[in-house]
């Protein structure tokens, strides 16, 4: 579950971090995706915002060139941090002009938007390589979010943004909303999708239940943000209490009850929830941290303590993953990167450390995306995504299941299709041959597998790292065949 659009969240980011902040990705981001029209419409939201920004601007920038000189030190300490096990891929290729932002994951399934002409929702499916566009229309397409089997995203095409879905198992589309207003940052869990409607002239929450057709208001006081839902809860942040000190709401749809989660006098921003634990960017300590909140011990943490930025961040199960703006590389263009803190070892860890910027994450399962400018700053922005490793998992599992699971990882690994073709078809078989028990069959087909990655390897058509991580997954499921009880 993330934060969609990351648009107004690097407004603040911008605002309230100047140049230190701010990201040429998130930028362009700004000035592509928001159409002049919407352009006005957040200028007016951050107006009052700006007051503050310019105050702090000053303040700002004497730390930025503080940091300039501290660079080696904050270099060295980003070194004291264990990157992550795993394997990183490109989702999206970067020939000439490449501009794809607000990556989104859900299962197999990654979706952003591409805003190289006119804006379009796109999905790549890790299941099969392949990838689609999903508002294949004149008009733009973007801010998209996938659950299950359903994307949902803003579309112009009605002269005003309205929400749209598609269901990928129906292969139908749905318009969610009719209403000429502005709408932002769409999140859906199950059945229910919420906005942030501009209809009464404010930001407030809207929510529309697909399985009654029902559209409800969920705000009445106009300033509301990003917000966000799993199961019954939707949570936002809320400047009710003053500009410069928003707080974290939470509505529980089962009770129709608000409840304010936070109390700080700072700044609470873009919170994200999943199950039991709300994660968010917190100004509490003069600079940007990510804090938690868990709605079972009713406890609230401190996930980050660095005294550089860390913002906007994303979270499934035990693990918190986030823009990161420790490491500084020295140039013209800000740097940021990727980090992640796992609840369950209580150990953060760097994802990518890159040069140039990192931005807009999103995590599911062992996958975490982002958008990356690494190749060419100004209008090169791609997809990429990290494959965390899961060592501990092989332990008691069938060979059939370790089988599919190597397929999976080899799916996982944006493989070019032809590529992944010839390698599908040989898994297959060995999954066949030891679906009918017909183990050596499958050992020899697995044979011919590790013989095949390394003549794509030869031929350049599979790079070093993932053919070292292929391999070593494939001999893990022929130990698992080779156990004593099974031959
Ligand atoms: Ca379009
Ligand atoms: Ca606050
Ligand atoms: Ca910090
Ligand atoms: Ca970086």
């Amino acid at each position: 579950m993330k934060i969609k659009p990351g648009l107004l969240i690097s407004v603040l980011v911008f605002l309230l971090f100047g140049s230190v902040g701010i990201t040429a990705a998130t930028e362009i981001a700004i000035e592509t995706a928001v159409e002049t029209a919407v352009e006005t419409e957040i200028e007016t939201a951050i107006e009052t915002e700006t007051e503050t920004a310019i105050e702090t601007e000053t303040e700002t920038e004497t730390k930025a060139s503080t940091e300039a000189v501290t660079e080696i030190s904050s270099y060295d300490r980003a070194q004291e941090v264990e990157a992550a096990p795993g394997v990183e891929t490109q989702v999206t290729t970067s020939e000439r002009v490449t501009v794809h932002y607000c990556p989104a994951i859900y299962g197999d399934k990654i979706v952003w938007y591409n805003s190289t002409t006119d804006a379009d929702v796109c999905m790549y499916d890790l299941s099969n390589s392949t990838m689609s566009n999903v508002s294949a229309n004149e008009f733009d397409g973007y801010d998209p979010t996938v659950y299950e089997d359903r994307i949902v995203w803003i579309d112009s095409r009605n002269g005003y943004p309205e929400i749209y879905m598609y269901n990928l198992s129906t292969l139908t589309e749905r318009r969610v909303t009719n209403f000429r207003s502005y709408k932002i940052g769409p999140d859906i869990y199950e059945d229910i999708i919420v906005w942030v409607d501009m209809r009464n002239g404010k930001y407030d929450i809207y929510m529309y239940d697909l399985s009654t057709s029902g559209e409800t208001r969920i705000t009445t006081s106009g300033l509301m943000q990003y917000p966000a839902i799993y199961d019954d809860r939707i949570v936002w942040t809320d400047s009710r209490n003053g500009q410069g000190n928003n707080d974290i709401y939470m509505y529980n749809i089962s009770t129709a009850r608000e409840t304010q989660l936070t109390k700080d006098e700072s700044d609470q921003l873009g919170p994200v929830i999943y199950d039991d634990k709300i994660v968010w960017t917190d100004m509490r300590n003069g600079n940007a941290d990510i804090y938690m909140y868990n709605l079972s011990t009713c406890k609230e943490s401190q996930i980050t303590t660095n005294e550089y930025n860390q913002a906007n961040p994303a979270i499934y199960g035990d693990k918190i993953v986030w823009v990161d703006y420790r490491r500084k590389h020295s140039g013209a263009y800000p740097d940021s990167d990727i980090y992640m803190y796992d609840l369950s070892t209580s150990k953060e860890m760097s994802v990518v450390t890159e040069g140039s910027s990192q931005s807009d994450p999103d995590i599911y399962g062992n996958r975490i995306v982002w958008v990356d400018n690494r190749d060419g700053y100004w209008q090169h922005y791609n997809i990429y995504m990290f494959t965390l490793e899961t060592s501990e998992e092989t332990g008691s599992i069938e060979p059939v299941e370790g089988l599919k699971k190597l397929k999976n990882y080899l799916n996982s690994l944006c493989l070019q299709p032809s590529t992944a073709t010839v390698l599908n078809a040989k898994l297959d078989s060995a999954i066949a041959y030891l679906g009918k028990g017909e183990e050596e069959k499958s050992l020899t087909e697995l044979e011919n597998f590790i013989e095949c990655v390394y003549s794509m390897q030869e031929k350049g058509r599979l790079e070093d790292k993932k053919v070292e991580c292929i391999v070593s997954e494939t001999h893990r499921s022929i130990d698992l065949m080779k156990t004593p009880d099974r031959i």
